[in-house]
């Protein structure tokens, strides 16, 4: 079937039930960050795989709006078909449910799946539409219909993350939630984001697509906790969760089971990951409603026991990162090799490690001008051979059993300019600054922003994106609460890890970008308070190739040293002679 004929199909269905306007976007139920391949809706109907992509279809229009990011991808991608494309970014018609509310004539009906719609985003709608007469249809799933060949669930096992990597049990974590339920009065907590649940009940899933995470909602009250997942991927912890006291029920009863159980309850949810479908049963009862969920909190202050085995996931990995360094090093110019050939064998390298399970992210290898595209992706048949010259651009990691990695690193492919090195050390000068800060205890990562970006402004110089994020433990590799942004708002607290990753984009010519995961960890208590400092987790050298070191005052050169000389310290033991060569090399004191 073509894009056309789709469209064609879909407008059938939408005359059939009544439907003026129909909305199809990239979520899953759960507000994840990488959904199924099931909840494409976007890439079936449009042909379009940008990651930030949402669709209207009218009876006489199909749109796609996504952002600046994608603009090229969407001209080759949506050329030919019906489809125009929005920016999100566009003052007229750069929000899509303005665009519907407006687009949809008094009477006329707005369908949609509500499981593909967050309770946040249809709350939103509704009020955009007031009383202007228009009507929702929110239980329409059109393209269920005409989905031939739609991908099913993975038949990848749920199983259990072992005490010895997340350090506390469910019965204990549970145990922490219902205090929490008690302290904002509720009754009722209905968790719907999957990293949450999977952190919970300490399980995983080596699903595909570098996911950890399973389908499943989860219900804690009082006197009862239930998991609902699909059944066969539960199976193999099925009874033992349910010797825990723990009910284990399939995925597709959830609405059902928790609009029996909240009946005159006050319950706790975070619209902002909950779907519009299954807060329709709760709308009933009284909600409170969270900005996050509890458990994201709780999952992002580490504990001694993730800390320690996130300490030993970033060395194999970066052990990784060191082999690839070298071997590209001494590879390029000499053996053919492209961005994903480059790409493959970098994921491949990482499979060396015991407890490695896959990459946490497909994994940007990006050639001078490629690098610039900050979420680039090498495809096979079009990525950009490497030459030995100019930079290359790694942003890649890994789940291991013992912590989720991101790494970023520049690396020289031969000769350079020293315009790029100018570049590479500003970058490096705002990673080693926020690697070094102090900072007093209720600080967020506003505060901090600007330590990554201060040598960047020197120069009038920036990067549009944000420094920091938090990351899981053998989870999602992008996880909050906290950030380092101007626009943060939570407080960093000991035990929260954070990406440190500033770069500098020349459009057209090059890109730079240099990242380690940093830990919050306590540095002193004065009279004046009680201070915080940071820990880099992440193992692996900078290209001293790339540095100037004129550049760098005498306490980021005693910090760059310091580091590198603890790179080799770690990593020396686990190398033969000829990679303890090259390593000595690479982490020499300059
Ligand atoms: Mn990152």
């Amino acid at each position: 079937m073509t894009i056309n004929e789709k469209l064609t199909k879909l407008r059938g269905l939408m005359q059939q039930n009544g439907v003026d306007t129909y909305i199809i976007t990239k979520n899953d139920p759960h507000g994840s960050e990488y959904a199924k391949a099931y909840w494409s809706g976007v890439k079936f109907i449009s042909g379009f795989t940008a990651s930030m992509a949402n669709v209207v279809v009218t009876l006489d229009r199909a749109i796609v709006w996504t952002d600046s990011r994608y603009t090229i991808q969407a001209e080759i991608e949506l050329g030919g078909t019906e489809f125009e494309t929005f920016s999100i970014a566009d003052p007229e018609n750069g929000n899509l449910l303005d665009f519907v509310a407006k687009n949809t004539k008094s009477g006329g009906t707005i369908g949609f799946d509500s499981r593909t719609l967050l309770a946040r985003t249809v709350l939103d709608l509704k009020s955009k539409i007031g009383d202007s007469g228009i009507k929702l249809n929110p239980n329409l799933d059109l393209l269920g219909e005409i989905w031939e060949n739609k991908p099913v669930p993975t038949s990848d096992k749920v199983f259990e993350h072992e005490l010895k990597y997340c350090g506390v049990s469910r019965a204990e974590k549970i145990a922490n939630v219902r205090e929490q339920i008690k302290a904002k009065n509720g009754d009722v907590y209905v968790i719907s984001s999957l990293d949450d649940i999977a952190w919970l009940f300490n399980l995983r899933c080596n699903d595909a697509d570098s996911n950890t995470t399973f389908e499943s909602y989860a219900f804690v009250s009082e006197g009862k906790v239930a998991l609902f997942a699909h059944p066969q991927k539960i199976a193999d912890v099925k009874s033992m969760l349910e010797n825990e006291g723990i009910d284990v029920l399939a995925y597709n009863d959830a609405k059902a089971y928790i609009s029996n159980e909240i009946k005159g309850k006050t319950v706790l949810i975070a619209p902002s990951k909950t779907c519009y479908n299954l807060y329709e049963a709760l709308e009933s009862s009284k909600i409170v409603e969270l900005d996050f969920d509890i458990t994201t909190k709780m999952k992002a202050v580490k504990n001694s026991v993730e800390i320690e085995n996130a300490r030993n996931a970033h060395l194999k990995d970066g052990i990784s990162v060191t082999r690839f360094m070298k071997w590209i090093k001494e590879n390029v110019g000499k053996t053919p090799m492209n961005e994903y050939t480059a790409g493959e064998m970098l994921d491949n390298m990482r499979k060396d490690a015991d407890t490695f399970v896959h990459k946490s992210f497909n994994t940007i290898c990006g050639y001078m001008p490629n690098g610039a595209i900050i979420h680039y992706r090498a495809e096979e048949s079009t990525a950009l051979p490497i030459n030995p010259s100019g930079v290359l651009l790694v942003d890649s990691g890994g789940n291991y059993l013992d912590g989720t990695t991101d790494i970023t690193r520049t690396i020289a492919m031969g000769e350079v300019t020293n315009e790029m090195k100018e570049d590479f050390t500003l970058v490096l000068k705002g990673l080693i600054n926020l690697s070094m800060a102090k900072f007093i205890k209720g600080s967020t990562g506003a505060v901090l922003d600007v330590l990554a970006r201060s040598a960047l402004w020197d120069e009038g110089k920036d990067y549009k994106h944000g420094t920091g994020h938090g990351i899981g433990q053998f989870l999602s590799v992008h996880e909050g609460p906290q950030n380092i942004s101007s626009r943060s708002t939570v407080v960093l607290e000991e035990g929260m890890m954070i990406s440190n990753e500033p770069g500098f984009y020349k459009k057209d010519e090059y890109g730079i970008r240099s990242e380690t995961i940093i830990l919050v960890k306590p540095f002193k208590e004065t009279e004046y308070g009680e201070f915080l400092e940071f820990e880099t987790l992440t193992m692996s050298p900078f290209d001293l190739e790339l540095i100037i070191k004129d550049m760098l005052t005498e306490k980021e050169l005693k910090w760059l040293n310091d580091y590198h000389a603890e790179v080799y310290e770690k990593q020396s033991k686990y190398l033969n002679e000829e990679e303890k060569a090259w390593l000595k090399n690479a982490t020499r004191a300059i």
